[in-house]
């Protein structure tokens, strides 16, 4: 075998994504809390990582202090997570597995529900680290409306997140693993933890790191 052990046992780049409200954030800190008491180096992510000074751009815009052009605000997000790439595929290498809530879908789901093209909206993603798992938490717009309400930011909004929802679906891909988020807060846990469990098993075994985006099953058909 040869001498590079760089990417043995690296870790697992596992992604959360969803509406508004459906439930991703305790979903990934009882993850991450899990996948620690298991003795794994595991840390949780989020984007927009507001952190740093273009996630504070971004959380302006978020909460309507600043407004900013359609795309120039697409392209910020996507930076916010390129600015974290050497970081997250650093941390992935040495064996860490990280725990994101959202991704590139969320970039582009959401910049198309204002009309943007979709394959715009996907180009600058490309060559980011591709998630090895994408966990999708499948609620309609209107169930997840009903979840105590929106917090107020912008895009918190039934007409807007049905189009969210149109266009992950339009995203899925061979990374996908759709769960019904309407389930018990425990089962959703429970099947979140097995598929995380045996990602980080393939990680473990050599699955090796990918970039953006995915080549979807469909396309590697020889028709
Ligand atoms: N959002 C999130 C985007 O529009 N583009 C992105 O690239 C990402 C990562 O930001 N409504 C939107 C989705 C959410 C909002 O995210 C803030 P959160 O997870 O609610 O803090
Ligand atoms: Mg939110």
């Amino acid at each position: 075998m040869g001498a590079i052990a760089a990417d043995v046992r690296r870790g697992a780049l596992i992604v959360l994504e969803g509406l508004d409200r459906s439930g991703k954030s305790s979903q990934c800190s009882r993850l991450t809390s899990f996948l620690h008491t298991q003795g794994l180096s595991v840390e949780a992510w989020r984007f927009p990582d507001r952190s740093t000074p273009m996630g504070k751009m971004i959380s302006s815009y978020l909460s309507s202090q600043m407004d900013l052009d359609d795309a120039s605000i697409h392209l910020l997000f996507s930076a916010n997570r390129w600015e974290k790439r050497a970081l997250m595929e650093a941390k992935l290498r040495a064996g860490t597995t990280l725990v994101v809530d959202r991704y590139s879908y969320s970039g582009v789901a959401f910049s198309a529900a204002k009309g943007l093209d979709l394959d715009w909206c996907k180009a600058p993603e490309a060559g980011l680290p591709a998630p090895d798992l994408v966990l999708y938490l499948d609620i309609s717009a209107e169930a997840a409306a009903e979840r105590g309400g929106y917090g107020g930011e912008r895009y918190e909004k039934v007409e807007f997140q049905k189009k969210v929802e149109q266009n992950f679906k339009s995203l899925q891909d061979s990374t996908w693993q759709n769960i019904d988020a309407t389930q018990s807060i425990d089962t959703l846990e429970s099947i979140i933890r097995g598929a995380a469990l045996k990602v980080v098993n393939d990680c473990h075994s050599g699955r090796e790191l990918s970039h953006m985006w995915p080549v979807e099953k469909s396309r590697e058909s020889p028709h």
